[in-house]
């Protein structure tokens, strides 16, 4: 096996024996013969519109491949055999491309070709969720195509770098189409108090990204006396008032996914993968788990959709069984508060546009910070939290992903009535702090370079890749970028990305927040 896709990867170079994910050997073996199956039915696809069926398998098939999702190489068997039922029908000569080309090659080219298929990955993830509630794009449906068709063949260093800021372009297409999609759905989030109690009773837990799950969960437990709880990065979901409405969405469990392996080994209650970030589930709760969509663990129950549309019993039942606890529990984020909030995206900032320019000209806001993405294990992840606590008092923090667990519950006080940490809700939500900076730019009358705007990201997983691509096609620079650079960036690769955009590393907190003020 090889894999280097993620931030933990093993000694900072690739995975080759197992993945410090826990992936298996022959689980990542099928995953690259899932990805150039998928270069295959791209390649049959040449000149024809695909299909539904075909569009449905790219989506799913990438995602399938991403950090932490499927674990399963059954379930990935049984996509490779759809995907290759639906190449023979548009062009059964197509070739799929060879797995173990994926990753050989001049080093350069294979840091470029693997960045787009990273990026590709994350942002089917987008797609899918937007697809699940009806919503697609021509224009990114045949971007993956076209992208999977590049992936099978040979270009300069210059077309990788014209592709990857082409795709960075589209995945804000995509970005805008899952908006359009959510708040199409559940309305436009408002900001929200989230209890991080849990009440007496049963209970169940939800985790990861896909909203329509959790609104058919809620949907199916209502009047039945089973409480639901978010997880990661399904707390936004509160910010929307058409779940929010819900009285037994009552409020948020535990913190990042890195945590969950501690955070679910002892409650009475189950809990509902519906995307990313699965961990192994340890053998004392395993049976409590339960995946859906592309989500995947041999042995873990998995609960299956027919058009999206799911039967949660199984799961409602484990869930009346279990009891939940007796009596009320108190638990605090990570620095002790007892409540979060979330629901702050940019139509709830710029309504108060005017108040949050007033406070810059007035010098009482000097700085904003996008402190976003993923969370993980890794000690210097402190580096965040330290970041948001050094800030100073006239700086605003706004906020995105699971990484924001290590500072969301602190109280660091309010400017002109605004909180100075703002949630603007999941990874996918970059979409809308990209917003926020494109509407002060045109108040401020100057570029998006020019604000005092500066992005300092912490990745984890293929999200955060297509979401930096966006942010370098939109010409974004300076950001700052932690807490250790991607491995299959290559010296050359990593060069270029600082040279063109400025894009730092982290160092320690005090440094960067003193480069960055002065
Ligand atoms: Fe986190 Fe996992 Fe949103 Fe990722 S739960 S790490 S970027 O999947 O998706 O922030
Ligand atoms: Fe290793 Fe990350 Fe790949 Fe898992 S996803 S095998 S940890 S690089």
């Amino acid at each position: 096996m090889f894999c280097f896709q993620c931030e933990q990867t093993a000694g900072g170079k690739g995975c080759t024996k197992v993945g410090v994910c826990g992936k298996q050997p022959e689980v990542a073996n099928s995953q690259d013969a899932l990805t150039c199956a998928l270069i295959g039915l791209a390649r049959a696809a040449q000149g024809k519109s695909a299909g539904k069926k075909a569009d449905e398998l790219v989506r799913q098939g990438l995602f399938t491949t991403v950090t932490n999702v499927c674990f399963d190489s059954e379930r990935v068997q049984a996509l490779i055999d759809q995907i290759h039922a639906e190449k023979n029908k548009l062009n059964a000569a197509a070739a799929d491309f060879v797995p173990g080309e994926l990753w050989t090659g001049d080093i350069d080219i294979v840091s470029l070709r693997t960045t787009l298929l990273l990026g590709m990955r994350g942002m089917a993830a987008y797609a899918e969720h937007a697809a699940v509630l009806g919503k697609e794009n021509p224009e990114v449906t045949a971007w993956f195509y076209k992208g999977l068709q590049a992936l099978g063949e040979e270009h300069t260093a210059d077309e990788w770098l014209g592709l990857l800021i082409e795709f960075g372009k589209t995945n804000l297409a995509c970005m805008a189409l899952l908006d359009e999609a959510n708040t199409s759905a559940y309305d436009q989030p408002k900001p929200t108090k989230v209890s991080l109690k849990v009440e007496k009773g049963p209970f169940i837990v939800v985790t990861g990204h896909d909203l329509l799950d959790l609104k058919q969960l809620l949907e199916q437990t209502e009047g039945k006396g089973v409480n639901i709880y978010t997880h990661g990065e399904m707390l936004p979901a509160h910010g929307y008032p058409e779940l929010n409405k819900y009285p037994h969405l009552k409020g948020n469990f535990g913190t990042a996914w890195q945590n969950q392996q501690k955070e679910f080994d002892n409650i009475p209650a189950p809990v509902l993968f519906t995307t990313n970030c699965l961990m192994v589930p340890k053998s004392s709760y395993s049976d409590r788990v339960f995946t859906t969509s592309v989500v995947g663990f041999p042995g873990v129950q998995h609960i299956p959709g027919s058009n999206h549309i799911k039967d949660f019993s199984i799961l409602i039942n484990k869930a009346v069984e279990l009891g939940g606890w007796q009596e009320d529990k108190e638990f605090t984020g990570i620095n002790g508060g007892k409540e979060v909030m979330t629901g702050f995206a940019c139509g709830t900032v710029m309504s108060v546009a005017g108040t949050v320019i007033d406070a810059v000209k007035a010098g009482a806001i000097k700085h904003f910070f996008l402190v976003g993405g993923c969370d993980g294990a890794k000690p210097g992840r402190n580096y965040y939290t330290d970041f948001v606590r050094k800030a100073p008092q006239d700086t605003v923090i706004l906020t995105l992903a699971c990484g924001k667990y290590r500072f969301n519950d602190l109280n660091i006080g309010e400017i002109g009535g605004l909180p100075r940490i703002m949630d603007m809700g999941q990874c996918n939500d970059a979409y809308s702090a990209i917003q926020v900076a494109v509407a002060l730019a045109e108040a401020f009358k100057c570029e998006v370079n020019e604000l005092p705007l500066t992005l300092v990201l912490s990745w984890y997983e293929q999200k955060a890749v297509c979401i930096l691509l966006t942010l370098l096609a939109l010409g974004i620079k300076n950001i700052y970028i932690g807490p250790s650079l991607p491995a299959f960036l290559s010296p050359n690769v990593l060069n270029i990305l600082v040279e063109k955009f400025n894009l730092h590393p982290i160092s320690t907190p005090e440094n960067d927040l003193q480069t960055i003020l002065q």
